[in-house]
């Protein structure tokens, strides 16, 4: 959809949000496979998470005073766990937490009401479930006591909840790509599904390859468009599409208690001018604590960034 490309294009500056509940363990969202914890072990984080100081309008603001035009949430990362209310799983966070909330119902409404566009990014891989196999001994290609098209049918139903439970979505964002072959993913299905439900829904893929047919944003990870500083750009080349690198304020996506590697004020500015010399929009990640809040160090660089926006950006 031409007019939906171009209006992304035109926002610049978006707030990426890593959270699920890894953030209990304050170690980043790849925690789970970095410490080799057990699914059964990993599942118990469920009970501890119960973020009673989320607020979304907090995030919203927040978000809005840095300039940023949309935001991108993860819905489900790759620890399988849905930060939504999901029918297609119990591993959800109504089902599976005492927090009684659905956060993306919530930060949807939010958005709405303060003219801030919402994206989910949804994660292919799943360490967790028994249909994806992931970590199955391969026979013949493909992971033993996988069922594949169950799991397409799984991720098929939970995209189709998040683009009719909550409002209009901008885009879906996908990541994962690298653990299974290229034709494993159906894209084609996938794709054809989305545009579908929602015509308006455009698609992104951090696969760090050249566009696949039905995308509509080509991503760039910790990077500039034409770059590779980051290592994940080996040999890509800039399309036609919209384009949009994306970057962290510390170290890590997740919540991370010890990451202390704090971008400037003047580094993330640079960045953000920098892409958006490339025709690119920046999307600058944020990973709320446990307790649902955004950590003061974020809040306080991007309101920094939030007084040069102001004073320099167009609104
Ligand atoms: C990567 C993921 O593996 C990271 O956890 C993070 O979500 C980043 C944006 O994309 O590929």
């Amino acid at each position: 959809n031409l007019e939906s490309r171009q209006e992304f294009q035109d926002m610049k500056f978006g707030m990426f949000i890593h959270w699920g509940i890894y953030s209990v363990l304050g170690d980043g969202e790849w925690v789970m496979y970095q410490q080799k914890i057990k699914n059964d072990t990993y599942k118990k984080l469920t009970k501890f998470f119960n973020p009673q100081d989320f607020n979304a309008e907090e995030w919203v603001q927040i978000a809005k005073s840095a300039g940023m035009k949309y935001i991108t949430i993860t819905s489900r990362h790759h620890d399988s766990f849905s930060m939504f209310d999901s029918k297609a799983t119990d591993y959800d966070i109504i089902d599976a937490t005492r927090f009684d909330r659905d956060p993306l119902k919530e930060l949807a409404e939010a958005c709405k009401k303060e003219g801030i566009k919402l994206n989910f990014y949804y994660s292919l891989l799943d360490w967790a479930r028994e249909d994806y196999g992931f970590g199955h001994k391969i026979v013949d290609g493909k992971p033993v006591d996988a069922d594949w098209d169950k799991y397409i049918a799984f991720m098929k139903a939970q995209l189709t909840e998040l683009l009719t439970n909550y409002g209009e979505i901008g885009c879906i964002w996908f990541d994962g790509h690298w653990e299974r072959k290229k034709a494993d993913w159906r894209y084609n299905e996938i794709y054809s599904l989305i545009h579908e439900l929602s015509p308006s829904t455009l698609i992104a893929n951090n696969h760090h390859l050249t566009p696949i047919p039905g995308e509509d944003i080509q991503t760039f990870e910790r990077d500039l468009p034409g770059e590779n500083k980051g290592g994940y750009s080996k040999g890509v080349k800039v399309s036609q599409l919209p384009l949009e690198s994306c970057a962290t304020m510390a170290k890590s996506w997740g919540f991370n208690l010890n990451d202390k590697k704090y971008k400037s004020t003047k580094q993330l500015i640079h960045f953000l001018v920098n892409a958006a010399g490339k025709n690119g929009n920046l999307l600058l990640n944020v990973g709320p604590m446990p307790n649902g809040e955004i950590q003061p160090e974020f809040v306080q660089t991007l309101k920094e960034v939030g007084a040069w926006t102001t004073k320099y950006g167009e609104s």
